[in-house]
């Protein structure tokens, strides 16, 4: 398996996934999830609120992984998790590995081969990008199927230098 880090719009990644850092609600947002709901097209809000919820206004908990069709991406599908809100305890830590391990794992069931992630959390959720590269290493590197290639895709210039260095090292 590849790990590929990149700087740029991940709605523009030709992969089979791309991971959207939504929140609970999963009816859109600022950032990445903004980004992701203006390429995909107003189809995605529509489909996101067939979702059923799993209690009031949570369609997905912290740390878990639901997905969707990609509608107007080039990628197929799109896999949205919910990292968790930067609180500086250890339990940030597990929250933001489930929600890497949960959308490989739901990768996995679609057959999915190349997945590209955003840095989930790290922007209004406040996670240190150089944490979260770890958490993403360490995750990303224990997964064993025949996904080929996981490829992160940051944003910012600073942002990017970070994720190359912790992930390709
Ligand atoms: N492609 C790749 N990365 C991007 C893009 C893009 N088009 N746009 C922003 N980023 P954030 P979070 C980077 O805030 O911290 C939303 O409102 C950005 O620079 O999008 O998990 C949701 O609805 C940053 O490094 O996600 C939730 O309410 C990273 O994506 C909440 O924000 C993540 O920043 C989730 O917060």
């Amino acid at each position: 398996m590849r790990i590929v880090v990149k700087k740029g719009d991940i709605t523009l990644e030709d992969v089979d996934a791309i991971v959207n850092a939504a929140n609970e609600k999963m009816l859109g947002g600022g950032g990445v999830d903004g980004a992701i709901h203006r390429a995909a097209g107003p189809e995605l809000l529509e489909y996101c609120r067939s979702l059923p919820e799993v209690r009031p206004g949570v369609r997905c908990p912290t740390g878990k992984a639901r997905i969707t069709p990609g509608f107007r991406l080039s990628a197929k599908w799109i896999i949205h998790t919910v990292g968790p809100i930067y609180r500086g305890k250890e339990e940030d830590k597990i929250l933001l590995e489930a929600a890497f391990y949960n959308s490989l794992r739901l990768a996995e069931i679609y057959d999915v081969k190349t997945i590209a992630f955003p840095a989930i959390s790290c922007g209004v959720y406040g996670y240190p990008h150089k944490e979260a590269a770890q958490v993403a290493r360490g995750v990303v590197r224990n997964h064993v199927w025949d996904l080929r290639e996981a490829r992160f895709v940051i944003f910012a210039d600073k942002d990017f230098e970070i994720w190359k260095e912790i992930l390709q090292s």
